[in-house]
């Protein structure tokens, strides 16, 4: 026994002189990133990482009436109207059917096939002839941002020095996605902060005055962070100007059916694009419309001239890929394709896709009804106008931040509110904060 403790006894002994040795060459190693500084903080996952670090105890109350509760309004995450994160009814089952499978091994690096193929029938139609004619590239993405970035770095790769027009304002994340791609960004005119509604002339005009065959971001839906979409007679415009001027669309279809509640007609945008015989690329992402943000799962596509060339397309798509990621990830896909793949399944999913746009649709009632009941001087009908999981409010800044300091209601700087966390019981709450912080404006 007194062995056995003088042996422990060395042996630590032994563990702390080698460890009070200096150890040559490590402070040279290590030095290299000590001028690395903070990166930025996020505009929208950073205000969530402040909500999580608030210490008010009240912070667990969201969704129960009280006067100090604190709402995270900040990213586009779809709550009940308990303020409750979803798993939808569809996708409980479908887990409940992959349950137990013995495939676990690596997907191909264009990820799950039939995933990729119900997909594009969403985007495309399902009875699309591009699909039955086999000229869609299109491979499984890491959800929506990766669809996004890997088409920007297909653009890098095969049209070097081209550009990117984005519009102002767009989703924070657009920026970054197409600068670490390494291509140049061109803006173009989206917002009327006076009207709160589509700047229809600005667009039409910067797209004219943009060189002959431009690469255009446009959102194919629900626009993020404004909630404004050009009507289906400016799409149409639209894409006969893109016509004139032989540009290149790329869609994000963030929120297929947050929109309208219904999938099929929130792809319109897109599908004039496609009757009008463009050739087009489409980030779509599985995140919002089937609630699976962490599971990552969606798709790049891009329309391609005949079946050789979408070979050619997706060949080099994987080839972007498999460097970076290798292949996707096989969980959500399985999800997304038990889903799709049976129709009563599908049919759920439509059922529970329009019950999430309805709910917020109400809370954009209720919230405008409640300020103005409240003798708000301002007009708030821009917050039933608007449509998709955001309102953009027209608070300032500063307006934001006295809500978050004040009534510990969190959400992005350019006074983006997510509705998806608005509820039966937090829009009193909401509508009084926000009338307390604008009335005197
Ligand atoms: N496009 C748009 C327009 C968008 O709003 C998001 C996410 C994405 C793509 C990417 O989603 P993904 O989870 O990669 O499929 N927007 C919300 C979350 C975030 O910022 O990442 C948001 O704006 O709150």
């Amino acid at each position: 026994m007194a062995m056995m403790a003088r042996t422990i006894r060395n042996s630590a002994s032994r563990r702390t002189m080698m460890m009070s040795r200096p150890i040559f060459g490590l402070r040279s190693m290590s030095s290299w990133w000590k001028n690395v500084e903070p990166a930025p903080k996020d505009p929208i996952l950073g205000v969530t990482e402040a909500f999580l670090a608030d210490p008010s105890p009240d912070k667990v109350n969201v969704g129960v009436v009280s006067l100090s509760l604190s709402l995270d309004l900040t990213d586009g995450a779809y709550r009940d109207d308990n303020g409750k994160p979803v798993v939808l009814d569809c996708v409980r089952e479908a887990e409940r059917r992959i349950a137990g499978t013995s495939f676990m091994e690596y997907l191909p690096m264009g990820g799950s096939v039939k995933m990729v193929e119900e997909t594009l029938k969403l985007a495309y139609g399902d009875n699309s002839e591009f699909i039955k004619d086999k000229r869609i590239a299109a491979v499984q993405s890491l959800s929506g941002t990766g669809a996004c970035r890997l088409f920007a770095d297909f653009q890098t790769r095969f049209n070097p020095g081209s550009q990117i027009y984005i519009p102002v304002p767009t989703w924070s994340n657009h920026h970054n996605i197409w600068r670490d791609a390494q291509v140049p960004q061109k803006t173009y005119h989206y917002y009327h902060p006076e009207t709160k509604g589509l700047d229809f002339k600005g667009l039409m005009d910067d797209v004219k005055n943009a060189p002959e065959g431009s690469f255009f971001l446009l959102h194919a839906c629900a626009h993020n962070p404004t909630g404004v979409d050009p009507t289906e007679e400016q799409w149409r415009e639209i894409s006969q100007l893109f016509k004139a001027k032989n540009h290149f669309a790329f869609f994000d279809m963030a929120y297929q059916g947050f929109a309208s509640g219904d999938p099929a007609r929130d792809a319109k945008s897109i599908r004039i694009f496609l009757e009008d015989g463009h050739h087009i690329g489409i980030s779509q992402s599985y995140a919002k419309n089937m609630g699976l943000y962490g599971q990552r799962v969606g798709c790049l596509s891009v329309l391609c001239e005949n079946e050789k060339q979408a070979v050619t397309v997706k060949s080099q798509l994987q080839q972007l890929a498999r460097p970076m990621y290798s292949n996707p990830p096989l969980h959500g896909a399985q999800i997304v394709s038990t889903i799709l793949g049976d129709p009563e399944l599908k049919s759920l999913w439509l059922k529970e896709v329009k019950i999430m746009a309805d709910r917020i649709i109400g809370m954009r009632t209720t919230l405008r009804e409640s300020l103005e009941k409240l003798g708000s001087p301002l007009s708030w009908e821009h917050v039933t106008k608007q449509i998709g999981m955001f309102c953009y409010s027209g608070l300032t800044p500063e307006q934001v931040d006295r809500l978050t300091s004040e009534y510990h209601i969190y959400m992005t700087r350019n006074g983006r509110i997510s509705m998806a966390g608005v509820t039966t019981g937090n829009v009193g709450y909401l509508a009084n904060a926000i009338h307390e912080v604008t009335k005197s404006s």
